[in-house]
C-alpha cells in the first residue's frame, strides 16, 4: 500500500554519530584530541563535569549497537573516524589497533546490510596538531591530507561514501569566535584563516579521492536559513551577511568551487581576508563535492542592529546583525533551539535553485531532551515528542522531493544517547537510551516508529 508520505526507492534511512561522542576517549590505544585536553584543563565547563573518557562505549559494544541498528531497519549509518586514534599525534605511524577497530565496525555494518558513510573529521583535532596552531597552520592541512589518503587506502575498498568534514563552521565559531570549543580564542581574523584552511584541506582530500577511487565524497554542512525579521532593506542586508558568514562560507566553495564575491568584498573592507596560496583558487575550482550532507536543527532569525557596533571593539560577524526572537516561535527549551520544520524545505529548495540541485540528504536532524526518564513507562521511554519532531520534518522533506529536490535520505542525530560536547549527557537524542551506570541500551518508542517508517519507506 502506498503511504501518504512515500519516499523514493532506496531512500537512506539511518542515523549519525561521531567518534569522540561514542567510542570512549580512554578505550583502546589513542592519541589525545582537543576534547580530552580541554576536559583535563577545565572539567567545570562540561555539564555535570562529565568528560569524553567513556562516553557510550561504542568501542566495546559496536556489535550490539549495529545489531540494534539492523533491528530498526537502518540501511545506512554515518560514523566518523578519529584522526587521533588512527594516527596518534596527527602524523606519523598508523595505529594498528585503530585499523582493526574501524575495519571490524565497517565489516559488521556491511554484513548487517547497513551502508557505512564515513566522515573524517568531526570537531576532533589531534592535540599535537592544535599545539602547532591547528587550522591556522598549513602544516596541519598537509597532515590531514596524509591522514585522509591513509583512511581511503585502508577502508576505501569497502566504504563508498565519504565525508571530509562535519559542520566545519562550528569549530570556527566555537574555537575562534564564541568560546564553546577549544582553543577558546576570540579573534575573527584567526577565525577566517581557520575556516579558509579547513576548506583547503577539504579540497585536497576530495582531489586525492577523485584521483584514486570511484565512490562518492562530500561534506556535511549545518545549513541554517537566515530569516530576516521583515522585508525592510536593513533586515534583508542583515540576513544576507549572516548567510554569507555562516552558510555560504563553506557551501559555495564546496559546491561551486568559489567564495561569494560579497563575502570577499566584506572581509576586504574590514581587512580580514585570509592569507592564501596562489594555487588555492584552482584547487577549489577543480574539486567539487559529489554529495552534500545537510544537518538541520534550527533556523536563524535576524534583524538589523539597533545600535552601531563600538568601532574600538574587535571585528565580529555580529557587527552586521542582531538575533531576532520571533514572537510565538516554537522552542526546544532544553537545547534553546527554535523548532521550525519548514526550514528543511527552504534549504532544499535553495539547493535546487541555486546549487545545481546537487545530490543531498539530511545527515542530521534531531531533538535533544533533558531528563527523559520522566517519560519511562514499563521500562521504555515514550518519546512521542521525538516522533512528532521527526515526522513533521519528514513531511516537509517529502514536499521538497515532490517539487524536484534531489534528496536521497534522512539520518537522525543520533542512534543512541551520546556525549554532546559541553552539554555532555544533558540532552538525550537517541533512538536508543543508554543507562550511564550499566551502559544498557533500550529502544525508545521512536525507534519502533522509525523502524516501521524505514521498512515501509514512508508513513501516513
Ligand atoms: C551537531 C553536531 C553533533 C551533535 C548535534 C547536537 O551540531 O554535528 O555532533 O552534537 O549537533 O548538538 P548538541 O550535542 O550540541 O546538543
Amino acid at each position: 500500500m502506498t503511504k501518504t508520505y512515500q519516499f523514493p526507492k532506496n531512500f537512506w534511512w539511518g542515523s549519525a554519530a561521531s567518534a569522540t561522542q561514542t567510542e570512549g576517549g580512554e578505550n583502546g590505544v589513542k592519541g589525545k584530541n582537543i576534547w580530552d585536553q580541554w576536559y583535563e584543563e577545565e572539567p567545570n565547563r562540561f555539564f555535570d563535569g562529565v568528560g569524553p573518557e567513556e562516553t557510550s562505549d561504542f568501542y566495546h559494544r559496536f556489535k550490539e549497537d549495529i545489531a540494534n541498528m539492523k533491528k530498526i531497519h537502518h540501511n545506512s549509518f554515518r560514523m566518523s573516524i578519529s584522526w587521533a586514534r588512527l594516527i596518534p599525534g596527527g602524523k606519523g605511524e598508523v595505529n594498528q589497533d585503530a585499523v582493526t577497530f574501524y575495519s571490524q565496525v565497517i565489516d559488521e555494518l556491511i554484513s548487517q546490510g547497513i551502508e557505512p558513510f564515513v566522515n573524517l573529521y568531526h570537531f576532533d583535532m589531534p592535540l599535537e596538531m592544535q599545539e602547532i596552531g591547528g587550522w591556522e597552520n598549513r602544516e596541519v592541512i598537509d597532515a590531514y591530507t596524509i591522514y585522509a589518503a591513509k583512511a581511503f587506502e585502508l577502508f576505501g575498498d569497502r566504504v563508498k561514501t565519504w565525508f571530509t568534514f562535519n559542520e566545519p563552521i562550528v569549530p570556527v565559531e566555537g574555537g575562534y569566535l564564541y568560546d564553546f570549543h577549544y582553543p577558546n580564542i576570540v579573534d575573527a581574523k584567526k577565525a577566517v584563516q581557520v575556516g579558509y584552511h579547513t576548506m583547503i584541506a577539504h579540497a585536497k582530500a576530495v582531489e586525492i579521492y577523485h584521483k584514486n577511487y570511484d565512490g562518492k565524497i562530500g561534506i556535511v554542512l549545518n545549513l541554517t536559513p537566515s530569516y530576516p525579521r521583515s522585508q525592510n532593506p536593513a533586515d534583508l542586508k542583515a540576513s544576507h551577511i549572516c548567510d554569507l558568514f555562516f552558510n555560504r562560507s563553506f557551501l559555495d566553495p564546496a559546491v561551486k568551487g568559489e567564495y561569494p564575491q560579497d563575502l570577499i568584498d566584506l572581509l576586504a573592507e574590514y581587512d580580514h581576508l585570509p592569507e592564501t596560496n596562489s594555487a588555492d583558487k584552482e584547487l577549489l575550482k577543480n574539486n567539487l563535492v559529489d554529495l552534500l550532507g545537510v544537518n538541520y536543527y534550527q533556523p536563524r532569525r535576524v534583524k538589523a542592529r539597533d545600535s552601531q557596533p563600538n568601532p574600538d571593539s574587535p571585528f565580529m560577524p555580529d557587527w552586521f546583525f542582531d538575533a531576532y526572537e520571533m514572537p510565538g516561535r516554537k522552542m526546544n527549551v532544553y537545547r534553546g533551539w527554535e523548532i521550525y520544520e519548514k526550514g528543511i524545505y527552504d534549504i532544499m529548495i535553495n539547493l535546487r535553485d541555486n546549487y545545481g540541485n546537487i545530490e543531498s540528504f539530511i545527515s542530521e536532524n534531531g531533538m535533544g531532551v533533558q531528563n527523559e526518564e520522566r517519560f519511562l513507562v514499563d521500562g521504555r521511554i515514550e518519546d512521542d515528542y521525538r516522533i512528532e519532531f521527526i515526522s513533521e520534518h519528514l513531511k516537509w522533506l517529502h514536499q521538497s522531493i515532490q517539487e524536484g529536490c534531489n534528496v536521497k535520505g534522512y539520518h537522525l542525530w543520533t542512534f543512541m544517547d551520546n556525549w554532546s560536547w559541553m552539554n555532555a549527557y544533558k540532552n538525550r537524542y537517541g533512538f536508543y537510551s543508554v543507562n550511564l551506570e550499566t551502559q544498557e541500551r533500550t529502544a525508545k518508542k521512536s525507534a519502533e516508529w522509525f523502524s516501521q517508517v524505514s521498512k515501509d519507506n514512508g508513513f501516513d
